[in-house]
């Protein structure tokens, strides 16, 4: 089993298990007038990780290992987004609201899809989920049990929402869990730092963090 340079410390990749999970690269979180803009922040951190991402996108591809996506999103009557939700702070435009890239966070809209650069290749699953957690309310566990997944690589955004929601839920479902550092961001840098921090801390407590390059270097090994 190839071991690959990590945080805390060096993560033994087991190729035959393990699947990449790219969380939410979608344009209401990266374009201007989408979500993320509409809250006041500065899009283009996020987007000076798609270069990373599509690497690591590609590595995994090219190692025949599975690559699952998410999008946050909503039904269109929002049935699936709570007020507790909906109505958070005061931004531009609320979730449901219409948008340049029409509805803001509602399927099948375009601000909902995937950035061009990181559009899904036939066979990847894509993962609708209204939650910050991919794995509330979604069949995504039921997918990874299918696949005998039992290692996961994240990527994504933003790394302390709904990248660092998910993987803490993966590591209570028993997965081992990597962050991949320079494929994951935050509009916040401090909030990226501190949640690598966390996530490493005390042995590795919800799992690893590791550039792109190593854990490709693994993946071709
Ligand atoms: C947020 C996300 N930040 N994908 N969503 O609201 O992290």
């Amino acid at each position: 089993m190839p071991t690959i340079a990590a945080r805390p410390f060096d993560f033994s990749l087991d190729r035959a298990g393990a699947a990449l999970i790219v969380i939410d690269m979608q344009r209401d979180f990266l374009e201007p007038g989408g979500f993320g803009a509409s809250l006041g922040n500065d899009v283009s951190r996020l987007q000076a990780i798609v270069p990373a991402t599509a690497r690591l996108l590609a590595g995994f591809r090219a190692a025949g290992r599975p690559v699952i996506h998410t999008r946050e999103c909503h039904a269109p009557d929002l049935s699936d987004c709570p007020p507790a939700k909906r109505l958070r702070g005061a931004p531009g435009l609320r979730i449901g609201d219409a948008g340049p890239m029409g509805r803001i966070l509602v399927r099948g809209e375009p601000g909902a899809e995937i950035v061009s650069e990181l559009i899904p290749v036939d066979g990847e699953l894509v993962v609708d989920k209204p939650g910050k957690g991919a794995f509330h309310a979604t069949q995504l566990g039921a997918h990874l049990r299918e696949l005998g997944i039992t290692q996961l690589v994240f990527a994504g955004v933003t790394t302390e929402v709904c990248v660092q929601t998910t993987m803490r839920e993966a590591n209570d479902r028993g997965f081992d869990c990597v962050l991949a550092e320079d494929a994951t961001e935050s509009y916040f840098p401090e909030f990226k730092r501190a949640t690598i921090a966390m996530i490493v801390a005390q042995g590795a407590i919800i799992g690893w963090s590791a550039d792109v390059d190593s854990i490709i270097e693994g993946l071709a090994h």
